[in-house]
């Protein structure tokens, strides 16, 4: 890969995520490397694979889809090299891996920190692998540190490993950027007391902690006046001899892939064939993975209301429901998409014809320039959750607009509803609302629609993912060396 950093920073950058730009899988005894999709995959290796300087190393460090074994004895595609060697995967043996990702990472951490306290699953063992994971990570990356190193952390997995490695390498430069929401002290406290200050002891470890937004960052600094009793200042929070800074930085997209796929020819062909073929209807579009933070019920119910309220547009809009599989070995996951399924098939046996369906429904994940014709060919993109730590998926539809046409309708409880406020804002709770704003959607004059994309696709140009990196990467910049 042929990654560039920051031209102010000559030190070598690790980048730890729980996954790693590309999924690998054997077959035939080759190994065989995939793209990983996903916000955070997706939004650095936009970044990061850009051509550019060479005399910088990165690194990209995450735990491996596969066993080591299989991973070592694989044969690799020599043309793979360069790309292969700057991903440093890491293995965490298979039951503690489990224990960590879909115990405590997906079934404590995520539920809590979206606001579904309820759907957290309690179990010491849990908490016992996520230390382990992290202790694993963090042994890897003293392993092979070298003086000057930067490290930059990403999510929730890995909250322990800040003050792992400030322990054994006082000096290190770390920052920590939280993907996910900070939440409220309220729902914090619901861990036992002894994680809440492990993991707000192990998170102070960093130099920088970075959130999508501002509330965020408020809820972090309570929770740690709250959990550990620090004075926190507007500079930042004193903590064993150093001072701890936090600060939002909102992600952005790689504005202009999206912008100039949507003008590719090819692309501009599959909108035109995708409208063709719903010339009668207008389509309302949405992309998520299948997640109960998605509140893909909700969103279904209300466009069941929209049509039951307004039987004028019934064969004049159809739903374009996109689910992406993810984390299918946990109960609530399955729940949710049986629920799902059923709740469709009912919408659609309800209102369907012989010339209509009004939702139609994919359960995969669709090539980049299918994805970005979906975003081009749509009118609304329809983007309800009852929490999300940003959202990218309203940030890639605006930015895939060529025309500048089209309605956004966004949930307050999304992130980027503090950047996007020409969106039409909805309560993700509140069915008639949202019934409502489709129906305003669907007569939304041209005019008005092209004042806000466009005010909207300014905003997304200037606050770009490269600018993203490069403001993280520049607050670091007190904290090293020259
Ligand atoms: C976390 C936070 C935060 C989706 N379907 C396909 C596909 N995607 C890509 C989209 C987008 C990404 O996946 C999803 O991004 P999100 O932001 O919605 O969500 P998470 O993955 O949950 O990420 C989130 C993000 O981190 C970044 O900080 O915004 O709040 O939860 O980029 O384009 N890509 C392809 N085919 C698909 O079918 N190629």
């Amino acid at each position: 890969m042929a990654y560039r950093m920051h031209e102010s920073v000559k030190n070598r950058l690790t980048l730890v995520s729980y996954r790693l730009p590309v999924r690998f899988s054997v077959a035939a005894g080759r190994l065989e490397v995939k793209q990983s999709t996903g916000g955070l995959a997706t939004a650095l290796s936009s970044y990061f694979d850009e051509e550019g300087s060479h005399s910088h190393e990165l690194r990209w460090m995450g735990v491996c889809d596969i066993s080591e074994e299989k991973y070592r004895s694989a044969q690799r595609d020599p043309s793979a090299g360069d790309r292969l060697n700057s991903l440093h995967p890491v293995f965490i043996e298979s039951r503690v891996g489990d224990l960590f990702y879909n115990g405590f990472c997906n079934s404590v951490l995520w539920p809590l920190f979206h606001y579904f306290p309820s759907f957290v699953v309690y179990d010491d063992t849990y908490f016992a692998a996520y230390r382990k994971a992290n202790q694993v990570v963090a042994d890897e990356i003293l392993a092979t540190y070298r003086e000057g190193d930067i490290i930059w952390i990403h999510d929730y997995h890995f909250m322990l490993l800040p003050g792992m490695l400030r322990r054994r390498i006082p000096e290190v430069c770390i920052g920590f950027f939280l993907h996910i929401p900070f939440p409220s002290y309220e729902l914090f406290r619901v861990l036992p007391r002894n994680w809440q200050r492990e993991i707000m002891s192990g998170l102070l470890g960093a130099d920088v902690v970075g959130f999508h937004t501002a509330d965020y960052t408020m809820h972090f600094r309570e929770s740690l006046s709250r959990t550990l009793h620090l004075k926190v200042t507007p500079e930042g929070v004193p903590y064993q001899g150093r001072t701890v800074r936090m600060r939002p930085f909102p992600i952005g997209i790689d504005f202009r892939r999206f912008s100039e796929v949507a003008n590719t020819s090819a692309v501009r062909k599959e909108v035109q064939k995708i409208r063709e073929r719903f010339r009668a209807s207008k389509l309302v579009l949405s992309v998520d993975r299948l997640d109960y933070t998605k509140a893909i019920v909700n969103r279904l119910e209300s466009f069941e209301l929209f049509l039951k309220l307004n039987p004028k547009y019934r064969e004049k809009a159809t739903y374009l429901l996109l689910l992406v599989p993810t984390r299918d070995s946990i109960l609530k996951y399955r729940e949710n998409k049986l629920i799902v399924e059923t709740l469709i098939g009912r919408i659609n046996g309800l209102y369907g014809t012989l010339n209509w369906t009004p939702i139609i429904y994919q359960y995969r994940s669709l090539d980049f320039p299918k994805l970005v014709a979906l975003y081009g060919a749509s009118h609304i993109a329809l983007i309800t959750p009852l929490r999300d730590g940003m959202n990218l998926v309203a940030k890639e539809f605006v930015a895939s607009r060529p025309e500048a046409d089209g309605v956004l309708i966004l949930s307050d409880a999304a992130g980027c509803a503090n950047e996007l406020q020409q969106a039409i804002i909805v309560n993700p709770f509140d069915r008639h609302e949202i019934a409502e704003a489709i129906r305003l959607a669907m007569e939304q004059p041209l005019e008005d629609q092209r004042r806000r994309i466009q005010a909207m696709q300014e905003h997304l140009h200037h606050h770009d993912v490269r600018r993203w990196v490069e403001e993280f990467l520049m607050s670091l910049e007190p904290q090293l060396s020259p």
